[in-house]
């Protein structure tokens, strides 16, 4: 497959379509030299084989050459002139607010410092979308608050044709992306730390992070310019390998260091694919603290990689690197290597009740248990309910639509035998067929806990 015919199969689609992913396929190590970049799952081999290099400190300028030239290209692209660099604009660092700048009343969110959890409550009787005023909210630093009317977009880098620079970049106001061929899509975004918690509390491993129950992920109707587009109106050359978005939130610092501004790499190859620039969050202007102006969505990825507030956007002829792909987003611990995984990608298998922790629920009677469940290799295939510990499962009824890349909705009768504590556990399967495990391997960040979770409630 070439870039060229990746874009304009994400022209001809709705975003929404039933387009098959690529995923999950057991391929063979590739020939660095020879592989398909454009195929999501032989770049990510080549790239963990990158990292591994680069730890070992072999990253040869003729590797990178390599990586580079095996890629197929658009290799067009007309920068529009009213866009060329030079143009005066005002300087878009926003004023600092925050950090989180909607409301966070108590029975919707659970907060947890410039982070705020969406109480998997407040997702009872809703339809399929979260709605923006519980969507859960994730910022390094704070919410920055950013004027439309002179904010820029820009582009820069290797991989444009001309090779603008960052001080001269090509450059989109917010005018011109509303002006554009738009989609809509309708995808989860979700922390790559969702369900870190239950490392200590199911496991007794101490992790470091933010300590989420379930509640870091939301689905909404995104809408924008794909990606793909704004590169191509960039001038995207084929020799063009990484582009690394970056925020326009205050720099992040971390233990007295400072790290920038958020920013990490996406291959050109996912970046082609299905990725949005949105400006629209359910159907209406992005609220401040999802990224407004303009977020990038990246489906099915770590929502690191749905960069917020975007400001530029690099374009590289090389592997490009941040402290979001190297010392974070990446597994570390004993069951890793040393230099640890290549940096995280695709979301796991996870499944939440529509309660509360610890809920009561009435005795002597049947109640119906509703949740939710999402996988970012694709369509959930499978929940099974235990409502005995684990000891005994039941298949789930889902019902509503099942979209690769948001949430499946299910629900279960359940009568409970008695009063007393109860363990609700959910175990869901994606159309790959991986299942939820029992217990996931510990890693020191506390990244990706997909093991079935077990949900404390009393019956009265
Ligand atoms: N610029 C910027 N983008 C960002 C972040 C951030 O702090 N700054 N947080 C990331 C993380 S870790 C997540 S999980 C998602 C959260 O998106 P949300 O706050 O809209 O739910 O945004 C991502 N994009
Ligand atoms: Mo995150």
């Amino acid at each position: 497959m070439t870039y060229a015919r990746s874009f304009s199969s994400i022209a001809a689609m709705d975003l929404d379509g039933t387009q098959p992913n690529a995923n999950g396929a057991d391929l063979p190590d590739p020939d660095l030299a020879d592989a398909d970049l454009t195929d999501e799952a032989v770049y990510e081999r080549v790239r963990a084989a990158q990292w591994r290099a680069r730890a070992a400190g072999r990253l040869s300028r003729r590797s990178v050459f390599r990586l580079g030239a095996g890629a197929a290209g658009l290799g067009l692209g007309t920068v529009l002139s009213a866009l060329l660099p030079g143009a005066a604009h005002a300087s878009a660092r926003p004023t600092a607010a925050g950090p989180i700048v909607k409301p966070l009343p108590p029975e919707l969110f659970v907060v947890h410092g410039s982070n705020a959890e969406t109480r998997w409550e407040a997702m009872r009787g809703q339809g399929l979308l979260t709605p923006t005023d519980r969507f859960f909210v994730r910022d390094h630093v704070s919410t920055p608050l950013i004027d439309a009317r002179t904010w820029r977009l820009k582009l820069w880098g290797t991989g444009l044709h001309g090779a603008p620079t960052e001080d001269r970049p090509v450059e989109f106001t917010y005018e011109d992306l509303l002006g554009m061929r738009s989609e809509t899509l309708t995808a989860f975004i979700e922390c790559t730390g969702n369900g870190r918690g239950f490392f200590a509390s199911q496991q007794g491993q101490q992790v470091s992070g933010t300590p989420w129950k379930l509640g870091a992920i939301g689905v909404a109707r995104w809408r924008g310019v794909p990606l793909a587009a704004v590169l191509e109106r960039a001038g995207l050359t084929r020799r063009a390998v990484d582009v690394l978005p970056r925020g326009l939130d205050p720099d992040y610092i971390d233990g007295g260091e400072n790290l920038g501004r958020v920013r990490r790499p996406l291959p050109v190859a996912k970046a082609l694919k299905d990725v949005l620039l949105a400006y629209e969050m359910n159907g209406k202007p992005l609220p401040p603290d999802h990224g407004f102006p303009v977020r990038l969505v990246v489906p099915s990825w770590a929502g690191i990689a749905s960069i917020k507030w975007l400001g530029d956007i690099q374009v590289a002829d090389r592997p490009l690197y941040s402290p979001w792909n190297t010392r974070y987003y990446r597994l570390f611990g004993p069951d890793y290597p040393e230099e640890g995984s290549p940096p995280l990608t695709r979301m796991n298998v996870k499944s939440a009740f529509e309660l509360a922790w610890d809920a009561a629920l009435a005795g002597g009677r049947a109640h119906v248990l509703h949740g939710r469940s999402w996988s970012g290799n694709g369509r959930i295939r499978r929940v099974e309910v235990s409502t005995d510990g684990g000891a005994t499962w039941r298949d789930a009824r889902l019902h509503g639509p099942s979209l690769a890349r948001a949430w499946t909705r299910w629900e279960l009768p359940w009568r409970p035998p008695g009063p007393g504590r109860y363990e609700l556990l959910a175990r869901a399967t994606d159309e790959t067929g991986a299942v939820q495990p029992a217990t996931v391997p510990y890693n020191t960040l506390g990244y990706l806990f997909g093991a079935v979770v077990r949900h404390p409630v009393t019956v009265t």
